[in-house]
């Protein structure tokens, strides 16, 4: 087991999404117990996003929280990031390896069981797998590979996997009791209206989902 990813629920960034300025919403999400935020703003100018970065960066910090920083490993290193987070559009897991050594933690985003073995093989520490279910902008992100993939995912790879994609209250229990260490999510967080309630709401459900998968174990 990869210690250092100590974190069940994985918390993207998109500021078109939230009503309250982005560092204000991150901060409601932090006070309502997440522990891992991915800034993730592709159409960011570098130099606006190496200053958003750096105040998510001192914010995080605050909370004891990890950041990550989607695949600008140069805005990543300068900031003091916990890691890197990777596209398939992004450099290989392998060559960052290079760049961070192991001082930084690497996450990649898989879409099938090969894409995440690739993965694994390539060093990455942990990866997230989906879309599982829709997703609001299915254009984006393509169709949903649906659970029973994500279950063979989790067979295949013996890093921490993080469902993705459509991920809400409703089907946490799903995705965890597939296997996968944790769910990520953007819009079921930064969509409400109440951030620090809502993820508040949904850490608790990841323990009562932990709890129910703990007594059904025990009786096994
Ligand atoms: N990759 C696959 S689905 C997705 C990404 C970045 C977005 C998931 O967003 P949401 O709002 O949690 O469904």
């Amino acid at each position: 087991m990869n210690a250092k990813v100590d974190f069940r629920l994985y918390l993207i960034t998109d500021r078109k999404h939230t009503a309250p300025p982005l560092c204000d919403a991150v901060r409601f999400a932090l006070k309502g117990g997440v522990r891992a935020i991915q800034v993730r703003e592709k159409d960011l100018p570098v130099r606006e996003l190496l200053a958003l970065c750096s105040d998510l960066r001192a914010l995080t910090r605050e909370f004891g929280a990890k950041l990550f920083v989607n695949d600008q490993v140069d805005v990543a290193v300068a900031v003091e990031a916990d890691g890197v987070h990777l596209g398939h559009e992004s450099m290989p897991a392998a060559a960052v390896r290079k760049i961070v050594g192991s001082s930084m933690m690497i996450g990649v985003s898989t879409h099938s069981v090969d894409e995440a073995r690739r993965a694994e093989a390539d060093g990455a520490d942990f990866v997230t797998f989906g879309p599982v279910y829709e997703t609001p902008s299915k254009m984006k992100y393509g169709a949903p590979v649906g659970l029973d993939a994500l279950k063979e995912a989790i067979r295949a790879v013996n890093i921490p996997l993080f469902g993705l994609g459509g991920i809400k209250g409703n089907n946490i229990g799903h995705v965890l009791w597939a296997g996968a260490r944790g769910v990520s999510m953007i819009s079921a967080i930064f969509g409400a209206h109440d951030i620090e309630k809502k993820t508040r709401n949904i850490m608790e459900m990841i323990k009562i989902v932990d709890r129910a998968i703990c007594v059904e174990c025990g009786r096994r």
